[in-house]
């Protein structure tokens, strides 16, 4: 097959680096987003998302005119569906007396009716999105067929998730394995020829709903991994264990890696994709279902050791070291620290938090500037991130920035040995081995 022109829809985390991306490698691509101020942001030369590297990407492509922005499709040889599929905030599903979320498609199903105006026969249609399994076939195939047209025959229609890291989005884009289904055999081949326009990694092509249950199963796995392991560290502190060496232990397993417990699990795709399964499948994921349940119980379970190391909550001054999802990025979406630290607020504690990646922090969270600031009148510090730059803090620093000696640790971020002969008491979770008293 052969492409010239190509529409993306959705210019988002995802869909501005893949135009991008696709238009330096020499296609004409139409970057197609709803949203009228992204579309004016992206057309006045600026970028709404922070990724390293994308600015310059999107400079690039725009500048050689490969690149367009509108807020509407075009006829096109190709078009990439990259919108959102959030979960309804107001509205969930229940089985068995058990509420579960929904996947919210609107968006997903107003850009594909946006391709049908301008779908031709020998189109190629790829919904890169995270979908509920079946999405290709029961939503994408029949709004598109309105056309008169028949997928896979007509056109091609094909599902490629995308499985790469925030933060390294444009080296991983190229480089990692894709795997494309489609609605036919030859629908794959389209897409397989599309993306090899760029990708380096493997081309994997399977069916449409193969590719879509695949990249559910990744994250679902790696939720439930860590899970267990928050688990672990529940069961570590009742039985006088100290969950970080059970691990590291039990790791010396050849067939065993066991992941890291901590505040919880954040972020937009393992702590979301999981429901996926369990709106489409409430009957047969009594373990997903769980597993979501533990992760979103840790920041309870972060407040009730702070509980335990205070005393009382009311009015005591906790220090917060980090409010974003994990180590070392800015974002603070569904971060399990931001939450623990609304919750301290709820019962009544005094907490300032300080997160270096994105200083101006969340709304209704009390900032500091700095970690000088967020430190000098605490009573106790609560390092819920493990950022570099705060697990490589000396012990000395710290204790010449404030009179605080007490630090509970969510992250196993500063060796509680290390700590304790300064001078500090640290309270780790998980370690069973340590209570305040000992
Ligand atoms: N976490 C733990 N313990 C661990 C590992 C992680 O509590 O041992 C927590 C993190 O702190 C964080 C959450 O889990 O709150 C998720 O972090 P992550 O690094 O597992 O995943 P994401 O959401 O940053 O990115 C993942 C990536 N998947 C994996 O690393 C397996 C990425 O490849 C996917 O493309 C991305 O999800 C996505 O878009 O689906």
């Amino acid at each position: 097959m052969n492409f010239e022109k190509i529409c993306v829809l959705g210019l988002g985390y995802i869909g501005l680096p893949t135009a991008s991306t696709f238009a330096t490698h020499g296609l004409q691509v139409v970057g197609v987003d709803v949203n009228a101020k992204i579309v004016e942001t992206l057309k006045n030369g600026s970028v709404h998302i922070h990724e390293p590297g994308l600015r310059t990407l999107v400079e690039a492509a725009v500048k050689s005119g490969k690149l367009t922005i509108s807020e509407k499709p075009e006829e096109a040889d190709a078009f990439i569906i990259a919108v959102p599929t959030p979960f309804y905030g107001d509205k969930t599903g229940e089985h068995n007396g058990e509420p579960h979320k929904l996947a919210d498609m609107r968006a997903v199903t107003a850009a594909t009716e946006a391709i049908l105006p301008f779908l031709r026969r020998g189109n190629l249609i790829v919904l890169e999105s995270t979908s509920p399994p079946r999405t290709t076939v029961d939503l994408v195939a029949p709004i598109l067929e309105k056309s008169g047209l028949k997928a896979g025959t007509d056109f091609y229609l094909a599902y490629s998730p995308e499985r790469v890291l925030p933060g390294q989005i444009l080296r991983e884009l190229i480089e990692n394995a894709r795997v494309i289904g489609g609605v036919t055999p030859e629908s794959a081949q389209a897409g397989a020829a599309l993306y090899s326009l760029f990708v380096k990694g493997e081309i994997i092509q399977t069916d449409a709903t193969t590719a879509e249950m695949v990249k559910l199963m990744e994250n679902t796995y790696r939720d439930v991994n860590i899970a267990i392991a928050n688990e672990f560290s529940r069961l570590a502190e009742r039985f006088g264990v100290d969950i970080w060496e059970a691990v590291s232990l039990a790791n010396r397993h050849p067939r065993v890696k066991i992941l890291s417990p901590g505040p919880g699990v954040g972020g937009h795709c393992i702590s979301v994709d999981p429901w996926f399964f369990v709106e489409a499948a409430p009957d047969l994921t009594p373990l997903i279902y769980t597993a979501r349940k533990v992760n979103d119980e840790q920041p309870h379970y972060v407040m009730a050791l702070v509980q335990k190391a205070l005393g009382s909550l009311k009015g005591k001054k906790i220090a917060a070291l980090g409010l974003a999802y994990k180590p070392d990025v800015d974002d603070l979406r569904e971060s399990p620290a931001a939450e623990a630290v609304h919750l301290l607020l709820d019962a009544g504690a005094s907490v300032r938090a300080y997160e270096p990646f994105k200083v101006e922090g969340l709304p209704g969270i009390p900032m500091a500037a700095s970690f000088q600031e967020v430190l000098h009148d605490a009573e106790m510090i609560l390092l819920l991130v493990r950022h570099t730059q705060f697990a490589e803090m000396k012990p000395a620093e710290v204790a010449a920035m404030t009179s605080a000696r007490l630090v509970v640790d969510t992250v196993n971020a500063w060796p509680r040995e290390i700590w304790e002969k300064a001078g500090f008491h640290v309270l780790r979770l998980g370690d069973g081995k340590r209570t305040l008293s000992a």
